[in-house]
């Protein structure tokens, strides 16, 4: 009698464990943007209960992160398959240039990622073993023309290669007009097979004038072929659209109800708007359901159809599917901040949060840099040291961030439209084009600097704004001649529209820091896409330059700090 007691108390339990974390996966919602701030061009693959990711980087290094995830929410960076000068080489290219859209994927126990070097190498493919590397060298696809390359392995053994190409015969009708191109791939010697297939001229409906068909993916579901891809441009009139066939080259019949996501029918002045959505990967779980990660951008302003900073993040929805149609966020007009989660939540096993809330400080106590730090183009030799003690040391060098080549600068991202970068540092500026300090870059014409300089014979803290080809002074505090502090702190904030900068004093003690204003507000728009165009997001960064000037000075920081908060939680 007790046993049975027992059995049915430990089956009652056993359901209503069960039944709690159906409830937990049903109500617990996560938020949007999964990863917050510059993280273009996502696309995802699935091994077992494991899913990766990958962003596009343009011209910072290491090139195209990798990230894990159990629950396609709480992703954790692996690595970077494009880690070492040997691999990839950005010298003289402008930051929006360099990598532009990768694609992962995964086939008999080897990960697979295509992506284009724009300008200098075009497209390519790096295969690795295990996700988190070491990845091969780029094998150049020459007979790969334009961008965004993409593999589909069919389940007869042949694999192919599609991509955003010319269009026919290269003869343009109208701006804009692309084509959707494949070739066979032979994913054992890496290399095109055959002849090339036009899959798609123009877009869904070539009458329409439609532009920039791009980001292809093919997947084939029930039998059919889908190709989905990324159809009006990558701003405001972004969308993503789909096709299908009963053979992978064609002919591709588009859905009638095209497109399947798009943000740019909605009223402009909606609450929070979430803009500019496209470029999407689709991913079924190992519970069969389906999901999409796309980018989208969220602006601070919709003056001048919007105003945003952070660059174009990666979003996650749902996929439902209609009359044999794959449709993204199906249940709604607009893109949500927030679903129910789309599998159990998983403990999260980053170090770091990518969405929501996001604070991190680091003391420099590791000896290698840490993984979130991002160079401007290749660095070919360190210029940095740590030391035991928890120090980063910079050599100042030459390059600033107005030009092409490779400054003293480690970014970190801003993912937040309210958020706040503070570091403290200890400089001794021997002459005036000394500089060290933190910056809010964009691009190499658009960025503010906050930096511990000379001015007239005297220490000072100098904030520029860049020009066309250098900076201009916007203001400048002196400091007190030989001050016994030598650790000084500086700070930037972001309020949305306005950046405003602060330095104070510190003694290197745990104690709160008291910030004194260097300007209160600067304009954000002056960074915003809109103003600064390109296809990526501003960056804090720990910067440090003798302005085109031989020097052996260097530059010490302590630690650097990001805390950042939308109040996007639910
Ligand atoms: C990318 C293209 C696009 O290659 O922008 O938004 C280009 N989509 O697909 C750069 O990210």
């Amino acid at each position: 009698m007790k046993n049975i007691l027992q059995r049915i108390k430990v089956s009652m339990l056993t359901v209503l464990l069960l039944s709690a974390s159906m409830v937990a996966q049903d109500t617990l919602r996560f938020t949007n943007p999964i990863l917050a701030g510059f993280y273009p061009d996502p696309s995802v693959c699935r091994v077992g209960s494991d899913y990766y990711l990958v962003n596009s980087t343009f011209s910072y290094f290491p090139g195209l992160p990798i990230f894990t995830s159990k629950d396609l929410v709480n992703w954790k960076l692996l690595g970077y398959a494009l880690d070492t000068p040997e691999k990839l080489n950005l010298d003289g290219q402008g930051v929006s240039r360099g990598l532009f859209a990768p694609a992962i994927r995964y086939h008999n126990g080897q990960f697979y990622i295509t992506c284009t070097l724009i300008d200098i190498g075009g497209n390519f493919v790096v295969t690795a073993k295990r996700p988190e590397g070491p990845w091969s060298a780029p094998v150049w696809l020459p007979q790969v023309s334009g961008i965004d390359p993409s593999l589909f392995f069919d389940d007869d053994g042949k694999a192919y290669i599609i991509f955003n190409s010319d269009p026919p015969d290269n003869k343009g009708l109208y701006p804009g007009h692309r084509t959707l191109r494949l070739y066979e791939f032979d994913s054992e010697h890496l290399k095109v097979v055959g002849d090339e297939h036009i899959l798609v001229n123009g877009g869904t409906d070539i009458s329409k004038k439609p532009v920039w068909i791009e980001g292809p993916h093919i997947y084939k579901v029930d039998g059919l072929y889908y190709l989905m891809a990324a159809e009006g441009g990558t701003e405001n009139g972004h969308s993503e659209v789909i096709f299908r066939s009963k053979s992978v080259d064609g002919p591709y019949v588009p859905y009638e109800q095209n497109p399947i996501l798009t943000q740019r029918t909605l009223d402009p002045q909606r609450k929070n708007p979430i803009t500019s959505t496209g470029h999407a990967d689709l991913i079924q779980t190992e519970h069969g359901n389906w999901w999409a990660v796309f980018l989208g951008c969220r602006p601070y302003s919709m003056s001048a159809d919007g105003l945003y900073n952070t660059g174009r993040e990666t979003f996650l929805a749902p996929v439902k599917w209609k009359d044999g149609w794959p449709i993204i966020n199906p249940d709604y007009a607009e893109v949500q901040y927030s679903y129910p989660y789309p599998l159990p939540p998983a403990p999260s096993v980053s170090r770091r949060a990518y969405s929501r809330s996001i604070s991190l400080t680091d003391n420099f106590t590791d000896e290698e840099l840490s993984r979130d730090w991002m160079f401007l183009r290749t660095p070919h030799e360190r210029w940095f040291t740590i030391s035991k003690t928890g120090v980063l040391t910079m050599k100042l060098k030459p390059e600033t961030c107005s030009g092409l080549q490779n400054p003293a600068f480690l970014g970190f991202r801003q993912h937040n439209l309210t958020c706040t970068a503070s570091t403290i540092l200890s400089f001794d500026a021997k002459a005036e084009n000394e500089k060290a300090g933190l910056i809010i870059f964009q691009n190499e014409q658009h960025y503010y600097y906050l930096c511990v300089s000379k001015e007239k014979g005297h220490n000072a803290i100098q904030l520029f704004k860049s020009t066309k080809d250098s900076v201009e002074l916007v203001t400048s505090v002196q400091l007190p001649a030989n001050g016994k502090d030598k650790w000084i702190g500086l700070q930037i904030s972001a309020h949305r529209d306005t950046y405003a900068f602060s330095y104070t004093f510190s003694d290197k003690s745990e104690k709160p820091l008291s910030w004194k204003i260097v300007k209160k507000t600067m304009p954000a728009k002056f960074l915003s896409t809109k103003a600064a165009g390109g296809f990526i997001g501003s960056f804090f960064g720990l910067y440090a330059t003798s302005d085109g000037q031989p020097t052996n000075n260097h530059v010490d920081y302590d630690w650097f700090n990001y805390t950042g908060n939308d109040g996007l939680e639910k």
